[in-house]
């Protein structure tokens, strides 16, 4: 039934478990949308004017309609129960060891996505909104130690393939929402909140990041990129990020 439904490929270790979700929900829509659409032209036939030219003021009697209604209720509470929630909770709970994942953050604005690398020292650097420039949208304050060796890019998040990711997700201004289609990850972007994500990409390829709110006139260009690479070639972007931002040697005396 995937094939139907038009999905994107699945990038995500969690994917299979959200798309067989989506699958039963369908089929469970698909077998109402069948059972309405019969039940509709019964009825019209049924209690056509000519057929009961005087009204019923007790209505139809049946078990049918109840016992019919009581199952649907208890496949959907089954469908929240045992796929829904506890796929929620994994995935709000269940965080990754920030020792072991790649942590990254990434912060939205009207209409780009600013993605923040802690760099070796595993400390974020400092961001003040005041020092947002043209070339600096994340405002990243790179007279802080701890921001020295923090990697920025816009629009472009690099991962290795295999490795837990968790992402700081917030906004600058507006709500944005982090549509990551491919890896089945969508979280809203909410100003004054940092808000963790996590998943583990595991197909080498390169994705879309999409926003998921209508945030404003320029929405439908905030697009960014999410690029997965196998864990060498990442290491290699790593490496070429760290070495432009040490400084430039200082000339010696010849
Ligand atoms: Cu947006």
């Amino acid at each position: 039934m995937l094939n139907w439904l038009g999905m994107p490929p699945a990038a995500s270790a969690h994917a299979g478990e959200i798309d067989q979700m989506m699958v039963l929900v369908h089929w469970l829509m698909l077998v109402l949308f069948v059972g309405w659409g019969a039940f509709f032209p019964y009825v019209l036939v049924k209690f056509r004017a000519g057929a009961n030219p005087k009204a019923s003021y007790t209505g139809a009697h049946g078990k049918f309609a109840k016992s019919t209604e009581v199952a649907v209720a208890i496949i959907e509470i089954a469908l929240l129960v045992f796929y829904a929630i506890p796929a929620w909770a994994t995935r709000v709970k269940a965080f990754p060891a920030e020792s072991e994942a790649v942590v990254v953050r990434v912060v939205a604005h009207q209409f780009a996505w600013e993605m923040q690398y802690p760099g070796p020292d595993g400390k974020f650097g400092r961001t003040d909104p005041k020092l947002v420039t043209a070339d600096n949208n994340i405002g990243i304050d790179r007279t802080d130690p701890n921001a020295k060796d923090d990697i920025v890019t816009t629009n472009q998040l690099m991962l290795p393939v295999d490795r837990p990711v968790l992402v700081h997700l917030s906004s600058q201004d507006v709500i944005h929402s982090f549509g990551l289609y491919d890896m089945r990850v969508k979280q809203d972007a909410i100003p004054g909140m940092s808000i963790p994500v996590w998943f583990i990409p595991n197909r080498v390829g390169e994705y879309e990041i999409a926003c998921s709110q209508l945030c404003g006139l320029g929405h439908f260009r905030m697009r960014g990129f999410i690029t997965i690479q196998s864990a060498a070639d990442y290491q290699k972007w790593y490496d070429a990020q760290q070495k432009e931002l040490q400084p430039a040697p200082t000339p010696t005396a010849p």
